[in-house]
Parts: C-alpha cells; sequence; structure tokens
C-alpha cells in the first residue's frame, strides 16, 4: 500500500486513477501514467483535515509486484510527490494538532508491541491517557499561577487576604496527588521494556538447557563440558501476555582462565541489574555447591533445584524442582515467573507513565512546586509554578504562555 499526505494528493490521484473518489471508500481505480497502464487498484480518499495527519490523504492498495510499486511510485516522484521519512506522518499529526507527543510515543509504541500487556498499554496511551491526567494537573497548576500573578502584578490592589493560602493549598493539593502516583507507575516503562529474568547457576546446573526450554528453540549450546556458555544471551519471550527478557549466563564458580572469568563478571553484572534471578542448583552436587559466596542472592532470586532426574530421593525442602530431561517443574516454574513478573507490572490499568522522559518531566514538576512553598518572594514563586506548569506542558508537547495568559485576565478582570 502506498499513502500520501499533503496537498498533491487531491490532484495526484485525480491525474493517476482519473477522478477522486468519494472520501473515505474504497474504490477501484484503473491507474494509469502517461497513457501507460500502472495497476488495477484501490484507492482510498482522505481529504483534510480529518485525516490521520489533518492534511489531504490518499491511499493506493496496490497488486504487490515490484514492477507495480515501482511503475506508481515512479509516477507519483514525477508528479511532484518525495518519499516520507520515518515518522513524517506522525510529525505532520502532531505539528497539526491531531496527536500529542504522548500518543504518537504510544503510536510507536504501538507498532513495536510484542505482547498483549505492551498492546494494551500502547492502545491506553495512545487514547490519550497520560496527557489527560497531566492536563488535569496542568489546568489546577495554572489556576494557582494566575492568582500568584495577581498577588505579583497588583500587590496594592484590594486582594482578597486569602488569595496566598489558596494558592498554597492548590500546590499542596498537587504535590498530594503527584507524589503517590510517580511512585506507583514504575511499571508501565517496565511493560515498554520487558521485565528482565536473569538464569545463574554453578557451571553445568543447566541453566542453557532451561534457556532453550522456555524459549522453544536452540538459542543456547548445551554440553557436558562445564564452562560452556561464556557471553550472556537473551531472548524475548511472552510469558502469559508480560514481555520478558531472559538471560542465560556463564556458570558461576571461581574462574582462573581469562575468558570464562570475564564470561562470568558479564554474569554477574547483568544479574545486578535484572528484575528476577532464577538461580539453579544442581540437584546431584546441591547443597554442596553452593553460589550464595558468588553472586547476590536477594528477594529477586527464585531458587530452583535442577536435574532432579538424577536425584529423585532429594529433599527439596520447599524449592522448585526442574528437570529439563523429563520436563518436571517446567510449568510450575513458568507460572511461578509469571506470577511474580505480574506482581511487578502491577495490574496495569491506572499506570500511564511509560517512558522516562514522562517520569523526568513530572519529577521536576514536583520539585518546583516543593520549591514554591518556601520560596524567598512572590516573584520567585511564580517563577516555580510557571516552571512547574512547564514541565508537565512538555509531556503532551505543548508549552504555552499565551493560553496563560489568556487565563489570568480572563479569571480576574482587574483593571478593567
Ligand atoms: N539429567 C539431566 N541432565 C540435564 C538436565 N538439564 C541439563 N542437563 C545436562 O547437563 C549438562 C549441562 O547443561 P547446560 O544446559 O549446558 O548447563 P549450563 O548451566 O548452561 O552450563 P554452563 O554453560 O557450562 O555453565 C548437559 O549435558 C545437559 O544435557 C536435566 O534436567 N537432567
Ligand atoms: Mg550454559
Amino acid at each position: 500500500m502506498i499513502r500520501a499526505t499533503g496537498p498533491l494528493c487531491g490532484p495526484v490521484c485525480a491525474c493517476i486513477a482519473e477522478s477522486i473518489p468519494k472520501p473515505r471508500h474504497a474504490t477501484l481505480a484503473h491507474l494509469r501514467y502517461e497513457s501507460e497502464s500502472l495497476d488495477h487498484a484501490l484507492v482510498l480518499w482522505f481529504p483534510g483535515p480529518a485525516s490521520f495527519t489533518g492534511e489531504d490523504m490518499v491511499e493506493f492498495h496496490l497488486h504487490g509486484g515490484r514492477a507495480v510499486v515501482e511503475g506508481v511510485s515512479r509516477a507519483l516522484l514525477a508528479l511532484g510527490m518525495s518519499p516520507a521519512g520515518p515518522g513524517d506522518f506522525a510529525r505532520r499529526a502532531f505539528e497539526n494538532g491531531k496527536l500529542d507527543l504522548t500518543q504518537v510515543e504510544a503510536l510507536a509504541d504501538l507498532i513495536d508491541s510484542e505482547t498483549a500487556f505492551q498492546r494494551r498499554q500502547a492502545l491506553r496511551q495512545e487514547g490519550g491517557a497520560l496527557s489527560k491526567r497531566v492536563e488535569a494537573w496542568r489546568e489546577r497548576l495554572v489556576s494557582a499561577l494566575a492568582r500568584q500573578e495577581a498577588l505579583i502584578d497588583f500587590p496594592d490592589e484590594e486582594l482578597p487576604d486569602s488569595l496566598s493560602s489558596n494558592i498554597t493549598q492548590i500546590v499542596e493539593g498537587l504535590i498530594g496527588d503527584i507524589t503517590p502516583y510517580l511512585d506507583s507507575c514504575r511499571s508501565g516503562e517496565r511493560v515498554r521494556e520487558g521485565i528482565v529474568v536473569a538464569i545463574l547457576g554453578a557451571p553445568n546446573a543447566g541453566k542453557s538447557s532451561l534457556m532453550n526450554a522456555l524459549a522453544g528453540r536452540d538459542v543456547a549450546i548445551v554440553s557436558e563440558h562445564a564452562g560452556t556458555t561464556r557471553d550472556v544471551l537473551e531472548v524475548h519471550l511472552d510469558l502469559g501476555g508480560y514481555p520478558v527478557t531472559l538471560l542465560d549466563t556463564a556458570g558461576l564458580r571461581e574462574a582462573k582462565e581469562g575468558v570464562e572469568a570475564e564470561g562470568i563478571r558479564r554474569a554477574l553484572a547483568r544479574a545486578e541489574t535484572a528484575d528476577l534471578k532464577l538461580v539453579l542448583f544442581d540437584a546431584s552436587l546441591w547443597p554442596e555447591r553452593d553460589i550464595s559466596s558468588l553472586a547476590q542472592l536477594d528477594e529477586r532470586a527464585i531458587d530452583v533445584v535442577s536435574r532432579i532426574d538424577r536425584r529423585p530421593d532429594i529433599d527439596l525442602a520447599g524449592r522448585l524442582g526442574l528437570s529439563i530431561q523429563t520436563g518436571e517443574g517446567v510449568d510450575a516454574l513458568l507460572r511461578l515467573i509469571e506470577q511474580r513478573v505480574g506482581e511487578m507490572l502491577g495490574v496495569g490499568e491506572s499506570v500511564l507513565i511509560t517512558r522516562l522522559r514522562h517520569r523526568q518531566a513530572i519529577e521536576e514538576s514536583l520539585l518546583a512546586l516543593q520549591r514554591y512553598l518556601t520560596a524567598p518572594s512572590p516573584d520567585l514563586a511564580g517563577e516555580e509554578l510557571r516552571l512547574a506548569a512547564q514541565s508537565l506542558g512538555r509531556i503532551a508537547g505543548r508549552v504555552g504562555v499565551e493560553e496563560l495568559l489568556d487565563l489570568i485576565f480572563g479569571e480576574f478582570c482587574i483593571g478593567k
């Protein structure tokens, strides 16, 4: 499908499809350029401003042959169109006020989404969930700022005494609303990026075998030679709709040799930043071979006793038993990972901050609000409010001072 946007769409469509079809109706047309037949294709006409970009748009649904696509492309270029760059359509939609920045980002996330969870989050964001929330905060801020401006500009006028405490009330209310929200929202970024699960353990514990079993394909080399895996390997999985990046790492032991030592260093470094660690203990050696002296095993760790088919008599002491050979314990482990990942991501409905950019802007705004409370003069206090509103405005991609002025004078009518 070739999609075009801009003022040339109408004339170009009329030229190669003979006429402009009824808006938003798929219409079969004989495409021709300079009496050369190009295709029998479906043509869709979306006149602006009620189109995705807000401009006139046209789509040609072609038979996919290379010569067909090439022929139509050449005709479009000859008629003055130029190839779009990455994100050009979304950019125009943004510039024409069809989408705000969070919606543009959500569109990118939707296109990249690999799991149902990511898709749902992207769709919520595309509907403007975050911008609506932030906009509501910003409106409260702007009304505080309007009052503050009055304090600054008309210090000698008859302003109600309650004005200053009124502003403080608004600011404290905002701080109270934003702070807990920021704390509980880390999962939005995690849904986008995926939860990282690292497999750790002594050499030969069966880490690579587990990785292959969970991935459903031969990602890692498996051998009875201890110290097979050196680099950190990663696969992306969809576990019950949750995006998970699974890492296979080098077996942990006191290594003598350089390459293995480097592998272990990388394994430990990645494990440190992982959200979950599956720690494998080989049943036939456990508990003698314990890696707790090498790796930090904290609340992110899930203990797994591996290769239990070799020790059917073992006392697991509440740990999860696993055998890749017989398949025992694999489902239980999957369910456990899903459960832990689910807890980390939360139910997801209220989660709206999906990017570091959002978090930073909201944090900046919060800091400015806190500084407001201790600002030494009305001028400086007003500046903090302005900064706070600007930070929030950046989230949706609008930093409006003009509308602020309207609001200020609309609300107060002083000196009229
Ligand atoms: N009996 C049995 N053998 C297993 C099981 N899982 C893995 N193995 C075998 O154990 C050996 C080591 O498996 P790997 O998956 O390579 O172990 P690893 O932990 O990745 O080892 P390194 O990469 O060297 O640290 C291989 O010969 C596997 O076939 C299991 O559940 N039962
Ligand atoms: Mg391995």
